[in-house]
């Protein structure tokens, strides 16, 4: 079997933030059938949704090369975030960390368990700017080019912090 390059979105904004965020590259990292291939650079970012008067976040995208189906993927990324102690009230509620399987491949599936792309992922400054930072000549299937989805984006605030790192690529 062909391993699949999957996008992952990480987010958080409780409990040291930064330090979630580094924990779950790592542990992304680990995962049995997949081998990192790079990580954008992190960015801080205005909450979006959700209550109010929550934190700002720290956001990450990572690109992975897996053999996981994307079933498995999110079973995997469900344990870390349950194991960084991951609890879920309200939506879109503060959060120690969030894994999203922004891509897997150019897979288009319509499924409330897993929704590929993330459903969302068009409208997040959060995300689009970080794949753009892993590729920017990146098409998101059924959606267009990353350029494309960035141009109509409506305004987040965002603030870049580093510069992206280049693992297997
Ligand atoms: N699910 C369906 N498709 C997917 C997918 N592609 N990846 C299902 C991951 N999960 C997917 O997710 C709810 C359910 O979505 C899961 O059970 C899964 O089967 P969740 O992680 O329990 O809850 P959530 O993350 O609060 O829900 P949701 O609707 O995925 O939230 P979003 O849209 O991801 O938004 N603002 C900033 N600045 N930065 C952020 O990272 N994140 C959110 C979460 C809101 N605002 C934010 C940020
Ligand atoms: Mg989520």
């Amino acid at each position: 079997m062909q391993s699949v390059r999957a996008y992952i979105g990480i987010g958080s904004n409780l409990d040291d933030p930064m330090a979630q965020v580094q924990r779950a590259l790592q542990a992304l990292d680990d995962l049995p059938a997949c081998t990192g291939v790079a990580r954008s650079s992190l960015y801080r970012t205005a909450p979006v949704g959700g209550p109010p008067g929550q934190p700002d976040y720290i956001n990450v995208v990572a690109a992975l090369d897996t053999m996981l189906t994307p079933d498995e993927l999110l079973n995997a990324l469900q344990a870390l975030e349950t194991a960084q102690g991951r609890v879920r009230t309200v939506r879109w509620g503060a959060r120690t960390l969030d894994l999203d399987v922004l891509l897997y491949g150019q897979m288009i599936r319509n499924d409330p368990w897993l929704t590929l792309p993330h459903p969302r992922l068009h409208q997040r400054t959060f995300v689009l700017y970080p794949l753009h930072d892993i590729d920017p000549l990146l098409s998101i299937p059924g959606q267009g080019t990353l350029a494309e989805l960035l141009a109509s984006c409506p305004f987040q605030a965002i603030v870049r912090l580093d510069q992206p790192l280049t693992f297997n690529l």
